[in-house]
């Protein structure tokens, strides 16, 4: 007898429904969340300027259509204040609360063999046990602050975008460096630049954004579109991003070169980053195509930005457009065009340190009164590891991913029975509307659960073979396009000493979701089953 069925870890997007899913099938749950609030990624990142990068009526819940209906959306993108309140009306709509503990960080689970359960503990020392575990910890959450010497030194604050102050931090008239210039470091700039004295942009790496075109949701909008979220969704399940993104389904290699312009330029003014990408078919796997896409945006940073310099500077180079996540903003580029705003080129003359009133690179000092850090996080894999996770004989999960994440289907370990990864390596899951891939993980996990108890089966666990032929497809798949080839969080590049490994799947939401339909279909193939 186990204290809980299923323990959840994390109260996000992916926890809050799997809390909801588990409980609706029966289950015994309870989740823990190290934040005092829910929201996961949500709570965390409340940086100025946090906003989704896909639209709101995508980025939500699809499991109620009551829920979808009475909810209202106020912009095409969501800002980080408005997802915020949606989970937590989320949770009061469907009775979330008592079986989410918050302020309780997990610190570790250990499988026992003999009682076919884990044993889950708690940084204020407590314990209970499950039959399951579902970890919904999302797969950027571990932040990473780079080991400048000097840093302890700083006179000045300095931040983490995904620890932002509570109450806000008053940058007016402040000299304030900025570090890093991913999705993150591209939103928050604009709103610094905005109040500073002076903004110093430390950029080792340029970053390729589109706009987003960002405005209020009109009633009448919603309205129409509200009468058919159904059929939308249900598009949406099957499509490539999880988002149903109309392409023109052919190559831009083989089509005119003034259509492709006419074409980008119409989407460009549309904003978005999935219909960008997802206008040919070839732009991430073909270098020849991603260059046509590449040079038309290097081309509207010119047209933005009025010193030939820093335009220059800011064109990305060296890497496909989509291998790193393609970033979006209204006002990053035109932001370099203020007087109080300079962009300084970390790549070469790197940061050498930071002193007592500002921070040092190679070839400058630069007067700073606080320090901004927007780079990044330990992806996918950071979080779990920040668990003492142990499976079967007491294998640590570090150990057992030590050469690289792997995982069946993206969602259960070989050597971790009886545990499922929502959204874990191996998944879609980065590469997609992340809402729909946690929906439907989830409700994979409920049925998968469900199947076990109908049948009296005590544990599950991928075949070492099973999973080795998952992660080869997932590589394989992966090798046939462009992902691959930036240093980014993607492939781990961002994190020293990580192993450089492509962990997701890039063949497609819908494809995906086929395919752990099948193999639940077949019994859960791939998957050894035990007890009575
Ligand atoms: O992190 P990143 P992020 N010295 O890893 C730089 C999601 N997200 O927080 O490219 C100097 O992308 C690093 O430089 P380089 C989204 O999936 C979504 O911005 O490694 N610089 C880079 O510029 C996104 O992809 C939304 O050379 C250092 C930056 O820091 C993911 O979160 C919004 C450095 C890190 O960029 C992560 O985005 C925000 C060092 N030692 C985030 N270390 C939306 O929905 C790192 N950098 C819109």
């Amino acid at each position: 007898m186990t204290d809980l069925d299923v323990v959840v870890v994390g109260a996000g997007f992916s926890g809050i429904y799997a809390v909801h899913a588990f409980r609706s099938a029966g289950l015994t749950v309870r989740a823990f969340e190290a934040g005092d609030g829910i929201g996961g990624t949500w709570f965390w990142n409340s940086y100025p300027g946090a906003r989704c990068d896909v639209e709101s009526k995508d980025y939500s819940y699809s499991f109620s259509p009551e829920l979808e209906q009475e909810w209202s959306w106020s912009e095409r993108y969501p800002a980080q204040p408005e997802i915020l309140r949606y989970l937590n009306y989320v949770a009061d709509k469907f009775a979330l609360w008592p079986y989410i503990q918050r302020s309780t960080r997990v610190t570790g689970a250990s499988w026992d063999a003999a009682t076919a359960s884990w044993t889950v503990t708690t940084a204020d020392g407590g314990a209970l046990t499950a039959r399951y575990i579902a970890t919904a910890v999302g797969c950027l959450s571990e932040f990473q602050v780079p080991d400048l010497p000097g840093l302890d030194s700083f006179e000045g604050p300095w931040y983490h975008t995904s620890r932002w102050p509570r109450a806000g931090v008053d940058f007016a008239g402040q000299r304030v460096g900025l570090v890093g210039t991913g999705s993150t470091g591209i939103q928050i700039a604009p709103e610094i630049a905005a109040v500073a004295g002076h903004l110093h942009v430390f950029q080792r790496t340029a970053n390729f954004a589109v706009p987003n075109r960002n405005r209020p949701w009109l009633d009448a909008e919603e309205r129409e579109f509200k009468s058919r979220y159904r059929q939308y969704r249900a598009q949406a399940r099957e499509s490539f991003l999880g988002v149903p993104v109309t392409g023109t389904g052919r190559p831009l290699l083989s089509e005119p070169p003034e259509d492709v312009q006419r074409l980008f330029t119409a989407r460009w003014q549309a904003g978005g980053g999935m219909p960008f990408l997802g206008a040919y078919t070839d732009l991430l796997v073909s270098q020849a195509a991603n260059d046509v896409v590449a040079e038309f945006m290097r081309d509207r940073i010119r047209e933005t930005v009025l010193d030939p310099e820093v335009a220059e500077l800011l064109c990305p180079r060296g890497y496909p457009v989509g291998a790193k996540r393609l970033c979006q903003s209204d006002d990053y580029y035109a932001m370099f065009n203020r007087p109080n705003v300079s962009l300084v080129d970390i790549r070469s003359a790197p940061i050498e340190s930071v002193y007592p009133g500002g921070l040092k690179t190679t070839s400058d000092s630069y007067e700073l009164d606080a320090l901004v850090f927007a780079t990044g996080f330990d992806a996918l894999t950071g979080a779990l590891f920040a668990m003492d996770i142990r499976g079967v004989a007491g294998l640590p999960l570090r150990s057992a991913w030590a050469t690289g994440a792997a995982a069946y289907l993206g969602v259960a370990a070989a050597g971790f029975p009886n545990m499922f990864v929502i959204t874990g390596p191996g998944s879609p899951a980065v590469f997609s509307n992340v809402v729909l891939s946690i929906e439907q993980h989830v409700e994979w996990v409920r049925d998968c659960i469900a199947w076990l108890r109908a049948r009296g089966h005590t544990t599950i666990e991928p075949t070492a073979d099973a999973q080795r032929a998952w992660m080869s497809h997932v590589s394989e798949v992966a090798n046939a396009t462009l992902f691959p080839k930036a240093d980014s969080w993607y492939v781990g590049a961002n994190i020293p000493g990580k192993p450089r490994v492509f962990t997701s799947y890039v063949g497609g939401c819908g494809p995906y979701r086929a395919k752990c339909d099948a193999v639940a279909a077949a019994g859960y193939e791939g998957f050894r089953v035990a007890g009575a």
